[in-house]
């Protein structure tokens, strides 16, 4: 049927359902996974047990293509909710959950990325943004004015210190003996996969043939992971009132931007699945303060 919002600053309709994600109080726990894409999302779901009362893990599917799964790992609640890809797209999740949830909120974002330098960034590692992330952002001022950058780049932002040494503890172990590494590195968030990521081609003077050494590392020597949310998660969360929401990130390497291998399908497979239970694992040892003040859950 139809459904009618109130509220054009920020509009819920009579269920006081958030207009895009589209999930309600209640529904959201306060400890998030955030990935890219909803098979991600359903693979993450099917490691978790359904919440005290239900048959399944909880799933809300919006019109606007989030996927919301809430449940228990490690007997903690948890949601894991697909973004999308792009900032505006993490802008909706972390907005939209933050006004359905109460008291502090933590996000583990587990992406995709490609690497502009591997070593360390090797195929098929995980990229831990622990010194943060910085944004990449073409300039389209400098279609017509020479004077100006082609291309932005921000300082970085940091990610929660205890949040993401735990994620990175925890991505450790759980690849413990494997031939993919952990690395601890800086990000770099882009608002394009191809201009800003400085992919080339020929439909479009995107003036990038010196983005990734003569801008992005150049400014700053230690990215090595180039996606697409990162650093709008970090940078909501440092601006977050009274810092309720603590943020952490990581990102598989799919593609060696330098060589332009890419990760075969069976490896990206075992790295969803490893990096995403670490990541569940993470959210339900990590210590997030419920309404009363009180650690619920976690110890860490
Ligand atoms: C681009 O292919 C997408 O992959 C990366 C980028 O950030 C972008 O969203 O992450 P996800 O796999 O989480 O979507
Ligand atoms: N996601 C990105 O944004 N870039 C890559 O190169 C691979 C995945």
């Amino acid at each position: 049927g139809l459904v009618s919002f109130e509220n054009a600053n920020f509009p819920m309709d009579q269920d006081k359902r958030t207009y895009h994600v589209g999930t309600k109080r209640g529904e959201v726990a306060n400890r998030i996974l955030s990935v890219g894409d909803v098979t991600r999302a359903a693979l993450c779901a099917s490691f978790m047990e359904p919440p005290p009362g239900m048959s399944e893990v909880y799933s809300y599917k919006s019109k606007r293509g989030f996927v919301t799964h809430t449940g228990l790992f490690d007997g903690v609640p948890i949601s894991v909710v697909s973004t999308g890809m792009g900032y505006p797209n993490m802008d909706f999740v972390v907005r939209e959950c933050r006004a359905v949830t109460d008291g502090e909120l933590a996000f583990v974002r587990v992406g995709t990325c490609g690497a502009i330098q591997a070593p360390p960034g090797k195929l098929g590692s995980v990229v831990v943004a622990s010194k943060g992330s910085v944004l990449v952002r073409r300039n389209p001022d400098a279609y017509d004015d020479p004077t100006v950058g082609k291309y932005f780049v921000s300082k970085p932002a940091l990610p929660d210190a205890k949040l993401s040494a735990l994620l990175e503890s925890e991505m450790r172990s759980a690849l413990n003996g494997d031939e993919s590494e952990v690395v601890s590195a800086m990000n770099a968030s882009a608002d394009s996969f191809y201009s800003s990521q400085g992919r080339t081609g020929d439909d479009f003077d995107d003036a990038n043939e010196n983005l990734l050494d003569e801008i992005i590392l150049k400014r700053q020597p230690e990215v090595v992971s180039l996606e697409m949310e990162t650093f709008h998660l970090l940078d909501l969360a440092r601006n977050s009132r009274e810092l309720s929401v603590h943020a952490a990130s990581c990102a598989i390497v799919l593609a060696e931007r330098r060589s332009n291998d890419f990760l075969p399908a069976d490896r990206i497979e075992f790295m969803e699945r490893t990096c995403c239970r670490a990541a569940l694992s993470t959210l339900a040892k990590a210590s997030v303060r419920d309404v009363d003040g009180k650690e619920a859950y976690g110890d860490a």
